[in-house]
């Protein structure tokens, strides 16, 4: 693997970028820079919002919010519909924006092609018209001689979103597609490490929405804590870090207002000593280096039997070692940059501690020279529970390899459960019963079997623990956006 130079000339002029509130462009009196963790090179200047502008984004969305919930339903739906040509329609130009601010490589939607730039828009158009697809309407819940209990299924009002910098856009319409696809309106502040690809697609689809019903604002934590705070924001739905969820989720309950808090994990991958090295290998690899690690439900733990230690690790380590790094623009990359440098220096720290507890690095460990923030893959053996680079969330392209005796299968659960994190976890081998006989001992939100992170949009997503609390995706999401409101009819 090795980080070809980046021969590409840098952008002309940095674009100064504006936030959308009521539909219409807004500048601040100051900007700060989005940054290439590439080259370094500033990409744009983006807004720092002003506290009257995050009022005056939260005033538009409440304004906006009563006839856009009254549209019928099939109409928002079709609006939604709208959304998704038009991320279609742009969709090179927000895969580029993802690839220089974000460092994902651009990629490709094949099955064989590698996950980065190209699909996270893709993703993003289909999650959008798959959500587009359901509806909750009104149940029955209820109906005798006597009486007749309608459910109705109303929206929170404003919904606050503030997104993490790992997948910018495909979180960003995560949390605005449902929101709005319930009847809500939204506010949304993007990561101050990945602000520039966000802005402009909300730019881009807010041509299909009527004003006021998408905004944003943006920059760092003070302006998304001044968001969450909001007095007329009635709902805040969050991804990232664990302490910031728990500040936002204290600060809401003061005022009893609902939160959904995704906050990352420290997945377990469980591989069964019947499993097979040369089937298993490619699915555990993508599990945990999918993005460079930089994804909530990757694998950060991969508990193996002694029988299967060295033949698997042989095969990480030829798949880590046999993919191209570097420019995210250039077709045929592979993996491109760590996205910022805290997280470049988390790695680093954790890798320290890896080796002062012993630690084998297998391949990589040492980030390149700058100016980019290149990393290898780095795979590392030799460690136990209660390391940091096991017990932490580490976020990055490093994959812990931990031996379990061949057997002790009460002793890889317990490992596996011991966490206070339980977003994701897997189990990998041949025989069903077995697979699913651990998979239902496990502690988490979600349980893969011969898989990992492999999330859609019909399908509930949350973690256990101190990995958050509600679910997105399917109707369990779009519940989650409602509050509701029981008609009883006496008879
Ligand atoms: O998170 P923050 P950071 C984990 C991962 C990573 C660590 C730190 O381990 O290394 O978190 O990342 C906004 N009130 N995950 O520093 O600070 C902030 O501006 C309201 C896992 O980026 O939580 C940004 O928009 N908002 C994760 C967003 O919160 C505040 C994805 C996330 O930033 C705020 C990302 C405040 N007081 C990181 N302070 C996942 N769940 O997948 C900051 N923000």
């Amino acid at each position: 693997m090795s980080t070809p130079p980046l021969t590409r000339p840098p952008r002309q002029i940095a674009p100064t970028l504006a936030n959308l509130v009521a539909g219409q462009p807004v500048h601040s009196p100051e900007t700060f820079a989005s940054i290439s963790p590439s080259t370094g090179e500033v990409l744009a200047q983006v807004p720092v919002s002003t506290p009257e502008q995050i009022d005056a984004a939260v005033a538009a969305a409440r304004a906006a919010q009563p006839a856009w919930a009254a549209l019928p339903d099939a109409e928002r739906a079709a609006v939604l519909n709208r959304v998704a040509d038009l991320l279609k329609e742009h969709a090179a130009l927000l895969a580029d924006w993802i690839a220089r601010e974000q460092g994902k490589p651009l990629g490709g939607v094949g099955p064989d092609q590698v996950p980065g730039a190209r699909f996270e828009v893709w993703a993003c158009e289909g999650w959008t018209r798959a959500t587009a697809a359901l509806s909750l309407g009104t149940e029955v819940v209820f109906e005798d001689e006597t009486r007749r209990d309608e459910l109705q299924r109303l929206p929170h009002g404003v919904i606050a979103a503030i997104a993490p910098w790992n997948w910018p856009l495909m979180i960003a319409i995560w949390q605005i597609v449902p929101a709005l696809r319930t009847g809500n309106t939204v506010v949304i502040k993007p990561s101050e490490y990945t602000p520039a690809g966000t802005l402009e697609m909300v730019r881009l689809i807010s041509a299909a929405l009527p004003p006021g019903v998408l905004n944003t604002v943006s920059g760092a934590g003070p302006v998304g804590a001044r968001l969450a705070a909001h007095p007329q924001v009635d709902k805040v739905l969050f991804t990232g870090s664990g302490p910031t969820g728990e500040r936002i989720a204290a600060q809401a309950a003061t005022r009893l207002m609902p939160v959904t808090l995704e906050l990352g994990g420290n997945d377990a991958a469980i591989v069964l000593p019947d499993a097979d090295p040369d089937t298993i290998a490619p699915g555990l690899f993508w599990g945990a280096f999918l993005n460079m690690g930089q994804t909530c439900a990757c694998i950060k733990r991969l508990y193996v039997p002694d029988s299967l230690h060295d033949a698997l690790v042989e095969r990480l380590r030829a798949l880590a070692e046999a993919l191209p790094m570097g420019d995210p623009l250039a077709e045929g990359t592979a993996m491109g940059p760590v996205q910022n440098r805290m997280q470049l220096d988390k790695i680093g720290r954790l890798l320290r501690l890896a080796r002062e507890a012993g630690a084998t690095v297998v391949c990589g460990g040492e980030p390149q020279p700058g100016p980019g923030l290149f990393h290898p893959l780095t795979i590392v053996t030799g460690l136990k529970d209660g390391d940091a680079l096991v017990d932490e969330e580490q976020f990055g392209p490093v994959l812990p390899v931990i031996r379990y005796r061949d057997g002790d299968l009460d002793g890889v659960v317990a490992s596996a459960n011991r966490l206070d994190l339980g977003l994701g976890a897997s189990v990998w081998g041949r025989d069903a019963a077995t697979l699913r006989a651990v998979a239902e001992r496990l502690e988490a939100g979600t349980v893969w079997i011969n898989q990992h992170g492999r999330v859609h949009p019909m399908v509930p997503f949350g973690g256990h623990k101190r990995s958050g609390s509600g679910v997105e995706f399917g109707l369990e999401g779009l519940r989650s956006l409602t509050r509701t409101r029981v008609i009883s009819l006496c008879k």
